[in-house]
């Protein structure tokens, strides 16, 4: 019988690797696996809200009605406020920093997650997912401070993601490869299902909003070309999958090689950043596309190495297979002179209010 190996199991062996580590770390990858468990047990039963919520009292009613987001976001705060393993947070569904309650005590990381990403997919029954990563505090404050959180993706000492699809899947890095657990509902235990994830050297997908194209600058349309297998002398196409939950559309490109893409774009002028948010989604799968063989790019240089300035700092994104997403850059440097020189502040921090 092959090897079982638990989530826990893993968490733990991985700290043998460093012999300073005092076990917090450990404890709070499986504090957010806990959370994740969670989440998925509502996840999996969103559409049946409205028929238990009735049949039960109006307070559990009320609770039950929360919007699935929402719900997350508490769940992740809760599960991690007490534990004295992190001096704050910050939440995609939180303007600002969220400090440790004062009577709890505080540690040596800070957490930054969004608690359920593309969550508009619920009520169609499309996957959704969780992103987290963590950071070592850097800051004086013993109760950690805006420059905890502001920390590039090089810095980022473990990050991951929790995809609620036809399974419930976590993914995970501490800087040593890729791990993939798949949730057994019958035991409740995450199991390590897919080892030392490699993106395959021969992507098959890229995934993009291909319905926003008329908002694209020439070298994202170039490029998307260049994809499709239309551009000079061409090539076999890539197929095109786009869910519209990013984490549905990193992972399958993860296990199958592939690129996703959400460009800058010249829709508002002041804006030629997109949509996704550095802290809260590409930082994160920056980082495990890194440890995957892969690359994350806004573009122009790798994610990485971007020092954030704004919590809910908005960024372009093209992450997964190197040779595809290093495409980009190229076709963006001899295209988009004009949306480079646009976009260039906002990469520097040089923000103004828009
Ligand atoms: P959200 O954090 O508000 O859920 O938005 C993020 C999501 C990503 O998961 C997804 O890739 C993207 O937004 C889809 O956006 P669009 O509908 O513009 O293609
Ligand atoms: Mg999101």
């Amino acid at each position: 019988m092959a090897k079982v190996v638990t989530i826990e199991r893993h968490i733990f062996e991985q700290q043998q690797l460093y012999p300073h580590a005092t076990g917090a770390f450990t404890g709070l990858l499986y504090d957010i696996a806990l959370a994740a468990k969670l989440i998925a047990r509502e996840t999996t039963r969103a559409g049946l809200v409205d028929i238990l919520g009735a049949a039960e009292n109006e307070n559990i009613y009320g609770e039950r009605q929360q919007k699935l987001d929402v719900f997350a976001h508490d769940i992740i705060f809760r599960m991690n406020d007490h534990t004295g393993r992190l001096c704050a947070m910050a939440s995609e569904e939180q303007d600002e920093l969220i400090p440790i309650p004062e009577h709890f005590p505080v540690g040596k990381y800070v957490l930054l997650y969004d608690p359920l990403d593309g969550s508009s997919n619920i009520d169609v029954n499309v996957s959704v997912g969780t992103i987290f990563s963590i950071h070592r505090k850097v800051s004086a404050a013993e109760r950690g401070a805006l420059e905890d959180l502001l920390q590039p993706a090089s810095k980022l000492v473990a990050a991951g993601y929790v995809i609620y699809g036809s399974s419930t899947m976590m993914v995970y890095s501490t800087g040593q490869g890729v791990h993939g657990f798949t949730l057994d509902p019958s035991v409740g235990e995450f199991l390590l299902s897919h080892e030392n994830i490699r993106i395959p050297p021969k992507p098959k997908y890229y995934s993009v909003n291909q319905g926003y194209e008329k908002y694209w600058t020439a070298g994202v349309r170039a490029y998307v070309k260049w994809l499709q297998g239309m551009y000079g002398a061409g090539h076999e196409p890539l197929a095109l999958r786009y869910t519209g939950s990013m984490v549905a559309d990193f992972h399958r490109n993860l296990l199958q090689g592939g690129v996703f893409i959400y460009p800058g774009d010249m829709k508002k002028a002041k804006e030629p950043f997109g949509k996704m948010r550095l802290m809260f989604e590409a930082q994160a799968m920056a980082f495990l596309a890194n440890q995957a063989g892969g690359y994350a790019s806004d573009g122009i240089g790798s994610i990485l190495d971007i020092q954030p300035v704004l919590l809910h700092q908005r960024i372009p994104l093209f992450v997964g297979n190197r040779d595809l997403v290093e495409k980009a850059e190229n076709f963006i440097r001899e295209h988009d002179q004009s949306w480079i020189k646009a976009y260039l502040p906002f990469r520097r921090g040089e923000f103004s209010p828009v």
